[in-house]
């Protein structure tokens, strides 16, 4: 310690500190921190957002909203991450004055993951319960860092929101690519037929997406890369979720299969709608693949 060397000079010991491990300097002892921090529980969230309903509902108590939205999420076994979703989202919706509710489709199982039929599931939930004007298709680990990348739809077109992803150095990773935050209107949803529902596991499913988008006659609208920008929080691939050897195959067929495959090819069971503090939790049985 550079102090008890300077001691010989008259410099007088420095004030105890804390080490970090031991007590502090004065007081009594504090208890250790609890781990995992109790601060960081949805409970905490919900207190942060006094004005959010049951659901994860939302509406701007001080004027009339010009955006009504649903935030629809395809969900699996990813606590930790909806958990920094919630607690971003909703202050962030709420600062853009938009009504809107979050809606979590968590796939029930342990059947292969599938993203694009979960959105079709969540599209047709969240419009049984409201007329959004737009929907927004949104993975569970980007969160936004921009407000001014709102969360609203182009009257035309679907939306690509998240053009410059962290991980992609914030940048486009190619032109086609459609992954991660998308929005659509309930009728540009309608248009393309919804979704497929046939890509069971990792990728191909944003690009098929990207495909309908074009074949129906649309194409797509995105925000300034200045303002696209979302940090993903990293993680590595899910168990359920291995990549989709048969992508490629399917994605040749796009053009064959997306009048046929979609949202009037859609069957599920809803298992259960609860009304949670944050969010809409919908449990969906989506079969296998076959
Ligand atoms: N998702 C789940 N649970 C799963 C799988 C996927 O909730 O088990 C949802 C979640 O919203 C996720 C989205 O589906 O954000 C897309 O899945 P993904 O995060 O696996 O896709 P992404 O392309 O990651 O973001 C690729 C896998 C990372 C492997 C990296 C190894 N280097
Ligand atoms: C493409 C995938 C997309 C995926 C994108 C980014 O190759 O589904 O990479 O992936 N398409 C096919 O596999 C056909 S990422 O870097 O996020 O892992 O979204």
């Amino acid at each position: 310690d550079v102090y008890t060397n300077l001691s010989h000079l008259g410099v007088p010991p420095p004030p105890p500190r804390n080490s970090g491990t031991g007590p502090p300097a004065t007081g009594p002892p504090l208890r250790d921190c609890q781990i995992p921090s109790p601060l960081l529980g949805e409970r905490e969230i919900k207190q942060r957002n006094p004005l959010v309903l049951p659901g994860g509902h939302y509406r701007p108590p001080d004027c009339e909203p010009r955006h009504h939205t649903a935030i629809v999420v395809p969900y699996r076994n990813r606590q930790i991450h909806l958990r920094a979703l919630l607690y971003h989202l909703h202050p962030f919706l709420q600062r853009q004055q938009i009504h809107y509710s979050i809606y979590i489709v968590q796939q029930w199982g342990n059947s292969t993951f599938n993203r694009a039929k979960l959105l079709n599931v969540g599209v047709r939930e969240a419009l049984r319960d409201e007329d959004w004007s737009c929907i927004f298709l949104h993975d569970v680990d980007l969160l936004p860092e921009n407000d001014h990348n709102t969360y609203t739809c182009h009257k035309q077109f679907p939306t690509h929101l998240s053009v410059a992803m962290d991980k992609f150095r914030y940048r486009l990773p190619y032109t086609q690519y459609f992954g991660g935050v998308s929005a659509v209107t309930p009728d540009q949803y309608m248009k393309m037929n919804g979704f497929p529902n046939q890509y069971w596991g990792w990728g191909g499913e944003d690009d098929d997406i990207a495909a309908r988008v074009r074949l129906s006659g649309m194409k797509i609208m995105r925000p300034p890369v200045a303002i696209g920008h979302y940090k993903m929080i990293k993680h590595k691939g899910d168990r359920g979720n291995e990549q989709n050897p048969r992508r490629f195959d399917l994605l040749k067929r796009t053009r064959l299969n997306w009048r046929s495959d979609g949202l009037n090819s859609l069957t599920y069971e809803l298992l259960s709608r609860e009304l949670e503090p944050l969010y809409t939790n919908l449990t969906v049985d989506i079969g296998e693949d076959p």
